[in-house]
């Protein structure tokens, strides 16, 4: 997981460098000789250098990462400092990377001093229970910032409304609470944000802040926050018709205590959403129509909750569905007019289809025409009679589970004879 994360913010760190030159900002460009020629000898400041060194104190360097960081005459150079970046037409620190540190005791109020600061991350530095301090809301150049899984407690702080140029917001996995979100707002230029873990069980507007004021938002993620279900004058008023992204195309608000009304709420994003994790919520009743029409979605994620159904409509344009995850639910009846709800179009999309622990009844049937499944999953529901062989012709099949049921009969080789993954 931390190496995905890596790969992904050296891509945005890459990202946002090449929009920077491309745009002519401040980064320097590599053309000219007197140009290359000054870059050899770019210093860095000394003012910034101090505060590095003051940073580095609150760190600790377990794993010797900062050998680099130096106060010989060789390594004075605070551009060539591991995980530091400078602008090479300004000398100013514009990146500063800490993560490898795994452990710290706090973080310098000195870091203001690098005003140019776009990117910083801590990832996974372990600050031992002290709290976000106000002045990172000072560092009004950042464009992304991650404290993952830092160890830190209490409130987000409202300084960080003023970090208005921030795309990457990443707060995942700290013991931190906001009484609002009335900050998030100015932060109007933010494409990811998680905020994942924080207690958010008094935010009843919520969906205000995350939906409808953010409007360039690609990415959401509210996981086990908490998270209250959208009171009914927030799903009647003006929701969308102001600020909303129409780009949102990622949302996971696993684990939190949202009802069905959720559904109405993203029903806005039906050309947008491409995975959409609802799982481990409060949700009842029949899967509205409303997510059916979501033509963009590849993942669906709806188990553990209480859902009871779908309808013709449910899933109807759903041609791109690769993720359809519906276990621990309370659905009922046949499974073959489940399987008959299913969007043809996604026939030779669908890869994972997961029904465990529900209700379903009748038989298994021939579901060859599903041709990519890798994952099929049944078991503790309510099947009979006998696993039809055409099971065996399902080529791309990874893993089966159909145990816990009624089934009956003898498996034999034509159960497995194309099964050769
Ligand atoms: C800045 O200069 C360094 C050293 O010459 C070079 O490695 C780096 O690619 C340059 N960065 C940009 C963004 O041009
Ligand atoms: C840390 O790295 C430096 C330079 O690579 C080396 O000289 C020093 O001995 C290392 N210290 C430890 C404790 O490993
Ligand atoms: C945020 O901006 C407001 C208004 O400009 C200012 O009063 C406040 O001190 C700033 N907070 C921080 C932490 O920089
Ligand atoms: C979240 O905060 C509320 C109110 O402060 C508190 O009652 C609740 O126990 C907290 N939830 C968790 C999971 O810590
Ligand atoms: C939710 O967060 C708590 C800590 O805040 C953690 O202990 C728990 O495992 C998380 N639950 C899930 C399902 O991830
Ligand atoms: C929508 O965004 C614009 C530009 O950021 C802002 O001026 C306006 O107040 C916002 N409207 C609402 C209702 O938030
Ligand atoms: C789904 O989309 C179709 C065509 O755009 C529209 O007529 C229908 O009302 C939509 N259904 C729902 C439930 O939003
Ligand atoms: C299963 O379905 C496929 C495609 O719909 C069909 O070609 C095949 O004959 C069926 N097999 C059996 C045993 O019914
Ligand atoms: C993303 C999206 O579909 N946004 C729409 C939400 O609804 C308002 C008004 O109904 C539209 O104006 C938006 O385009």
């Amino acid at each position: 997981m931390k190496g995905d994360r890596r790969c992904l913010k050296l891509f945005l760190a890459l990202l946002i460098l090449f929009l920077q030159n491309v745009q002519g900002g401040e980064v320097g460009h590599s053309h000219g000789h007197n140009l290359r020629d000054a870059k050899v000898t770019v210093r860095c400041i000394e003012r910034e250098r101090q505060a590095l060194i003051a940073v580095k104190r609150g760190l600790v360097d377990e794993f010797n990462h900062s050998s680099s960081w130096g106060s010989e005459a060789q390594k004075k150079d605070c551009c060539r400092w591991e995980g530091v970046y400078c602008s090479n037409q300004t000398g100013h620190v514009i990146q500063l990377d800490l993560s490898p540190f795994s452990t710290g005791k706090m973080i310098s109020p000195k870091l203001i001093e690098l005003q140019h600061l776009q990117y910083l991350d801590l990832t996974l530095i372990d600050f031992n229970g002290i709290k976000i301090p106000d002045f990172i809301g000072s560092l009004t150049n950042l464009r992304y910032l991650s404290l993952y899984s830092c160890n830190l407690v209490g409130q987000i702080p409202s300084s960080f409304g003023n970090l208005t140029q921030l795309q990457h917001l990443d707060l995942y996995g700290n013991q931190i609470q906001a009484q609002n979100l009335n900050w998030l707002p100015a932060l109007s230029s933010l494409t990811y944000l998680d905020l994942s873990r924080a207690n958010l069980s008094t935010v009843f507007d919520w969906p205000e802040a995350v939906l409808n004021k953010l409007p360039k938002l690609i990415e959401l993620r509210l996981d086990n926050c908490s998270l209250p279900p959208p009171p009914p004058p927030i799903l009647s008023t003006t929701l969308y018709k102001t600020n909303s992204s129409t780009s949102l195309a990622y949302v996971d608000l696993y684990d939190n205590h949202l009802t069905s009304s959720m559904f109405l709420l993203l029903s806005n994003y039906s050309t947008s959403l491409a995975s959409l994790d609802l799982s481990y919520n409060k949700l009842t009743g029949i899967i509205p129509d409303f997510i059916g029409n979501m033509s963009s979605l590849e993942v669906l994620n709806l188990y553990d909750n209480k859902i009871e159904g779908a309808n013709p409509n449910s899933f109807a344009r759903l041609c791109n569905l690769q993720t359809l995850c519906l276990q621990t639910n309370h659905m009922s009846g046949q499974l073959s007019k489940f399987v008959q709800l299913l969007p043809r179009c996604a026939q030779n999309a669908l890869e994972y289809l997961e029904l465990s622990e529900n209700v379903l009844a009748g038989s298994l049937n021939n579901l060859t025409s599903f041709s990519s499944l890798k994952i099929l999953y049944l078991n503790a529901n309510q099947l009979s009679g006998k696993i039809p062989e055409s099971i065996g012709q399902m080529s791309q099949l990874e893993d089966i589970d159909f145990s816990i049921n009624s089934l009956e009969g003898v498996v034999s080789e034509t159960h497995f004879s194309k099964l050769s993954n």
